[in-house]
């Protein structure tokens, strides 16, 4: 089965969720833009796949199945990969897990893009700087204090082996260090269990060969997550 992913090549951003679930898996999949491109996305957007035409990156295509959101292509790909379980309750557990992180790295992108994500960041600084207090204080402690009683003493947040909402959180927990380097060193006291899922997905074979290989693309300031020292309060 061959996979492609469809993403823009310079950043992790969505796309990375989608990245990691088949690096831990050892799945093959052709990250395409990166072989070919960014203009390919362009066509992709216009429907050049077929299927259902999608709004935005990223976009998996096998077969004649193409499908964009993130949540959905894990979604879909998710038992293929051995990163959900096959029944219902499990399998929609894995993906209210990924749609509530997906909530929460779309937050993470609003503390730089309050306004519009068709504006400049350097266009809605003043809002940047109040939003991004109120997630740090508020969502972020909202959000991982749900997620750190859900995982409670287990060692995965559904079931007794890792799921793609496992590789996700870990995603999520190192763009928030990334971002807010400050305010998380401070508020990881608070999260011990999540920590340590965080300490277990980053062992694992498969996701610490892509965190060394030159496959994981560095963060930077054109990402979902984004290091503005004015905005680590
Ligand atoms: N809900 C979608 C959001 C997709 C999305 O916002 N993609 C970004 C890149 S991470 C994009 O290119 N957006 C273009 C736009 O919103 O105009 C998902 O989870 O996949």
């Amino acid at each position: 089965v061959r996979y492609e992913l469809y993403y823009w090549p310079t950043i992790q951003g969505r796309g990375e969720f989608i990245r990691l679930a088949f690096e831990e898996a050892g799945v093959p999949y052709v990250d395409v833009a990166r072989e070919k491109g960014a203009d390919v996305l362009t066509k992709v957007l216009k429907g050049s796949l077929g299927g259902t035409r999608p709004f935005a990156p990223p976009v998996l295509k096998s077969g004649k199945m193409v499908v964009a959101q993130t949540s959905a292509i894990l979604h879909w790909v998710g038992p293929k990969l051995g990163l959900a379980p096959k029944n219902d309750a499990g399998r929609f557990a894995v993906h209210q897990h990924q749609l509530t992180i997906m909530d929460l790295a779309a937050e993470a992108h609003d503390t730089h893009h309050p306004i519009s994500t068709s504006l400049y960041y350097e266009d809605q600084k003043p809002e940047s700087k109040k939003r991004s207090a109120r997630f740090v204080s508020d969502r972020v402690p909202k959000f991982l204090g749900y997620f750190e009683e859900v995982l409670g003493t287990r060692k995965f947040l559904v079931g007794s082996s890792i799921t793609y909402a496992d590789t996700s959180m870990f995603q999520i927990i190192e763009g928030l260090r990334y971002a807010f380097p400050k305010a998380m060193k401070r508020f990881e006291k608070k999260i011990p269990r999540l920590l340590g899922l965080h300490e277990r997905v980053v062992t694992r074979p498969g996701i610490a060969k892509y965190l060394a290989s030159e496959r994981r693309i560095a963060m930077n300031e054109d990402d979902l997550f984004r290091r503005y020292p004015e905005l680590d309060v």
